[in-house]
């Protein structure tokens, strides 16, 4: 096989005080506005855009593309807080590619990685540091920080499965988490079509 300067092996470093990649080459901001469509509160959060639109998420992305393949990895850090009582969250998201699976690795903080099918089976996996998680294919995947530190989360996945968002916007999840004194308590979404 001749080998293109791509094919070669290439490492990255992740920092864990940070929280981050040390080298990525994507960052991106998801704003309470870019999420307003999923959580609960809708009034609540239209006036907290108006006010200051905060950060609840950052990715920083890193694609390693081959002559014969393709590797993402996605290191996502969710600010702890909540809105109208909701914990902040991923958009959460199907991969367009039905045969696609996915894995995350919880490297700092608390929380619930929320797993949903078209059909309707619903699962909520307990992470705490260290938890890694395989999503199956055509399972939807949301992460819920339910910490008082950011939580951070390492994703690996090829760059062919795409992101589906219509249906998450559309259905949300099964269930939400709220903070009721201190603790995560789990609701039946009630928004659903
Ligand atoms: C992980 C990966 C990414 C994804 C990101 C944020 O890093 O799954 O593909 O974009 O989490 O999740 P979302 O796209 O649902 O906002
Ligand atoms: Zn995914």
């Amino acid at each position: 096989m001749n080998l293109l300067k791509e094919d070669y092996p290439l490492s990255v470093q992740f920092d864990f005080e940070k929280g981050e990649l040390s080298t990525y080459q994507k960052r991106a901001e998801r704003k309470l506005s870019d999420l307003s469509m999923m959580f609960q509160a809708k009034e609540i959060v239209k006036q907290a855009v108006a006010k200051d639109d905060p950060v609840i998420y950052e990715i920083f992305y890193y694609g390693f593309q081959t002559s014969l393949s393709d590797m993402a990895l996605g290191v996502t850090r969710i600010q702890p807080g909540t809105i109208g009582g909701e914990y902040y969250m991923t958009k959460g998201h199907y991969h367009e590619a039905h045969d696609q699976p996915e894995i995350y690795f919880c490297v700092k903080g608390n929380g619930y990685l929320l797993l949903e099918t078209r059909e309707g089976e619903f699962r909520a996996e307990k992470w705490t540091r260290g938890t890694i998680s395989h999503i199956p294919p055509m399972w939807a995947h949301r992460v819920v920080n339910i910490g008082n530190q950011p939580l951070v989360f390492v994703a690996s996945y090829h760059l062919a499965a795409g992101h589906e968002y219509e249906p998450v916007i559309k259905r949300g999840f099964l269930k939400r988490i709220f903070e009721e004194n201190g603790k995560a308590v789990f609701t039946l979404n009630n928004q659903r079509e």
